[in-house]
C-alpha cells in the first residue's frame, strides 16, 4: 500500500527531463524521505461533467465539456469509445487526446506530439505552434492531421498528419502534405469514403481574411496527392471561411465551415453536395450555429464544429466557444462544447436549439460513465509528471527533474526567462475553472541576485503574472511581479523566512489574490490582487498580439539570462477548484 501522500500523482509522458543542476549537495536532512514503493499509474486528468436531472427529469449535461483552452475541437468514434483533440498552440507536448464513453465526461489519455522529431517549437510566437488538428479513424489506424503555424525552421505553415493504430500511442512521425505548396495552408481535415482519402484545408483566398477551402485525394500512407488541389468552398460571404470538414451522409456530402473568425462575430455554415468536390449548394437555414445576435448570453463566439454519428445516425456537434467574464473578457480561452444536430426532412442539419445552445442541455442517451476524480495535489512523487503538465516550447534536457530530488519535481532555472519567445525551465497547466486555489510548495535558496523561481499565470510570452522568491538586498524575498505587452512591474513583496514557502493564487471570474505563506501554508501574506482582464484575449488583442490560446498556471525558475546556481525545488502542487 502507497503513503497516502505520495499516492497523488498522475503519471505520464509529460515533461521529463535529466538530473538536476549538479549540486547534488542541496538534500533537505528534515525531510527524511524512504524510497518511494513502486507506483502505479495515477489517474490521469479528468473532465467530469455534472450531470443533473431536467424540467421533464431528464438528464441534462453541464457545457463546456473541455473548460479551459479546448480551442478547435476534433472528435471520432470508434465502436462505443470517443476521441476527440484539440489546438495545443506554442504548448508541449502537442494536440491533446481525450477519451470518452459518453461524450460528457472525459480523460486526457495522451498526446499525438510528444517528439521532437513530430514537434519542433523552436522559434515559434506565443498563440503559434499547433492548430486545429482532425481525427480521423479509418480501417483500424487513427489519422491526426494538423498545421504547424509560425515555424521559422518550416517557413510558413507545414500540414502534416501523424498515424497511430492506439490513441494512446505511439504516433508516428510526420507525414508532409503539400510540398512546397500550402505555405499559406491551415486548418486540414480529412474524410476516408468511397475508398478514397480527401484531404481539404484553407489556402489562398482574394485576401487574406477571406481564405477558401481546397480539397484533393491523397495517399494515406505517404500523403501524395491523386491530382492537383481544387477549391472547392468560397465561404457564404463572411469572412474567415475556416476549419472545414467533409462528410458523407444520407448519400450527400456535406461540407460543414466556420465563418465570421474565431470572435464575437463567430458562426457555423454548411453546404451539401452530390459529389466530394461540389459544387455545395449553401443551406437555405445558415447559419446553423451563431452567437453573434445573442451578445447578451454567456456563451459567445460559438463556430468551428466537428461532427460524430451513431450507428443509429444520432449525430452530435462539438465545437469551441468563449465565456466572457466582467464584460467581453474571457481569459480562460477557447472551450469545448457539445450540442445535438437535428436534421430537417429535407436533410438540412441545424445545431442546438435552431442555432443556439444553452450552459445545460439534454444529455447523449448514453449511460453515464464518469471517471475518478483527479485528485487536487499532485506529490511529484511518480517517475514521469501527470498528462496536465506541459512546456512552453519543446523543453530542454536537465530542465525539470523527478528524479534528482525523489519526491520533488526539481527546476533549474536557465537563462531563458518567462518573457523569452524559448523554452524557460517550466511546467503549466490550464486553468479549467474561473474559481479555484492554486497552492505549490517550493523550496529554494537563491544565492544571487538573479536567481528566481514561483508560480506563474501565464497568458503568453507577453502577458504574465508571476508571484517569485528571489534574493534582494535585505535576504530573501516574494515578489509579485507583471509583464505586459511586454512591460515588467514588481507591484508587491515581502520579505519571507528561510525554507520552503507555500505560493498561492486565488482566482475568480476577474481577479487573481497571490500570497506567500510558511512551509505549513500560514503565516500568509497577500501580496496583491490583479484583474484577468488584462490577460485576456481581447485586451491581449488591443494590444496588436493575436491571441488564441487561455490561462495556463504552473511554476518556473530562471537565472534572468544566466543559469541559476540554486535549484528550485518545488514539494507538491496543488490545484483546487472553487465552482
Ligand atoms: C484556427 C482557426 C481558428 O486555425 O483559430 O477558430 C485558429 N478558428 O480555425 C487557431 O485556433
Amino acid at each position: 500500500m502507497l503513503r497516502a501522500k505520495q499516492r497523488t500523482v498522475a503519471l505520464a509522458v509529460g515533461v521529463a527531463a535529466a538530473v538536476g543542476l549538479g549540486c547534488a549537495a542541496v538534500t533537505d536532512a528534515s525531510k527524511p524521505r524512504p524510497p518511494a514503493p513502486p507506483v502505479a499509474a495515477a489517474p490521469q486528468p479528468t473532465f467530469i461533467n455534472a450531470i443533473l436531472p431536467g424540467v421533464d427529469g431528464k438528464p441534462t449535461f453541464a457545457n463546456p465539456i473541455l473548460s479551459g483552452m479546448n480551442p478547435d475541437p476534433s472528435i471520432c468514434r470508434v465502436g462505443a469509445d470517443f476521441y476527440l483533440v484539440t489546438s495545443s498552440f506554442e504548448y508541449f507536448p502537442g494536440v491533446p487526446i481525450y477519451h470518452s464513453r459518453d461524450l460528457v465526461n472525459w480523460t486526457l489519455i495522451g498526446h499525438a506530439l510528444t517528439r521532437e522529431s513530430q514537434l519542433d517549437l523552436a522559434g515559434v510566437y506565443s498563440s503559434g505552434g499547433i492548430y486545429a488538428p482532425t481525427l480521423r479513424h479509418h480501417a483500424g489506424r487513427f489519422y491526426m492531421i494538423t498545421t504547424l503555424v509560425g515555424s521559422p525552421r518550416r517557413g510558413g505553415n507545414f500540414n502534416f498528419f501523424v498515424t497511430a493504430d492506439d490513441p494512446r500511442g505511439p504516433w508516428s512521425d510526420p507525414i508532409a502534405l503539400d510540398g512546397n505548396e500550402g505555405k499559406d495552408g491551415f486548418d486540414p481535415s480529412l474524410l476516408f469514403a468511397d475508398g478514397e482519402a480527401y484531404y481539404l484545408r484553407d489556402g489562398k483566398g482574394p485576401t487574406q481574411d477571406h481564405p477558401r477551402v481546397y480539397q484533393t485525394r491523397i495517399d494515406p500512407t505517404t500523403g501524395a496527392r491523386r491530382e492537383p488541389m481544387k477549391e472547392i468552398w468560397q465561404g457564404t460571404g463572411g469572412i474567415w471561411p475556416e476549419g472545414a470538414h467533409l462528410y458523407k451522409m444520407k448519400g450527400r456530402y456535406y461540407l460543414f465551415a466556420a465563418e465570421g473568425g474565431t470572435e464575437y462575430g463567430h458562426m457555423e455554415v454548411v453546404g451539401r453536395a452530390d459529389t466530394p468536390f461540389g459544387p455545395f449548394e449553401p443551406s437555405p437555414k445558415n447559419p446553423i450555429l451563431t452567437h453573434r445576435d445573442r451578445g447578451e448570453h454567456p456563451i459567445q463566439a460559438t463556430g468551428h464544429v466537428d461532427l460524430v454519428e451513431f450507428d443509429d445516425g444520432t449525430t452530435w456537434a462539438v465545437f469551441l466557444g468563449v465565456r466572457p467574464q466582467g464584460g467581453r473578457y474571457q481569459h480562460l480561452g477557447r472551450e469545448t462544447f457539445l450540442a445535438p444536430v437535428q436534421f430537417s426532412a429535407d436533410g438540412w442539419p441545424m445545431i442546438g436549439d435552431g442555432g443556439r445552445v444553452e450552459l445545460r442541455l439534454p444529455a447523449p442517451a448514453l449511460a453515464n460513465r464518469p471517471p475518478a476524480a483527479t485528485p487536487a495535489r499532485d506529490d511529484f512523487d511518480h517517475p514521469a509528471l501527470s498528462l496536465a503538465w506541459n512546456s512552453v516550447r519543446n523543453p530542454h534536457a536537465g530542465d525539470v527533474s523527478l528524479a534528482a530530488r525523489p519526491g520533488f519535481a526539481r527546476i533549474a532555472g536557465s537563462a531563458v526567462t518567462l518573457s523569452d519567445a524559448g523554452s524557460p525551465a517550466a511546467i503549466v497547466q490550464c486553468q479549467r475553472h474561473f474559481k479555484l486555489r492554486a497552492r505549490a510548495s517550493l523550496d529554494f535558496a537563491p544565492r544571487e541576485a538573479n536567481e528566481e523561481a514561483g508560480l506563474t499565470v501565464r497568458a503568453s510570452d507577453a502577458f504574465h503574472y508571476d508571484l517569485a522568491v528571489k534574493r534582494g538586498a535585505a535576504g530573501r524575498e516574494a515578489l509579485l511581479a507583471t509583464r505586459i505587452a511586454g512591460a515588467s512591474a514588481v507591484v508587491g513583496r515581502a520579505p519571507i523566512p528561510d525554507g520552503a514557502v507555500t505560493l498561492e493564487v486565488s482566482a475568480d471570474e476577474t481577479s487573481y489574490t497571490f500570497a506567500v505563506g510558511d512551509g505549513a501554508g500560514a503565516q500568509r501574506q497577500v501580496l496583491g490582487a490583479l484583474p484577468t482582464r488584462t490577460l485576456s484575449a481581447e485586451e491581449i488583442g488591443r494590444k496588436g498580439k493575436n491571441h488564441f490560446t487561455g490561462i495556463m498556471i504552473g511554476l518556473y525558475a530562471t537565472g534572468n539570462g544566466r543559469p541559476s546556481t540554486a535549484p528550485a525545488d518545488f514539494d507538491w502542487f496543488e490545484y483546487a477548484p472553487a465552482e
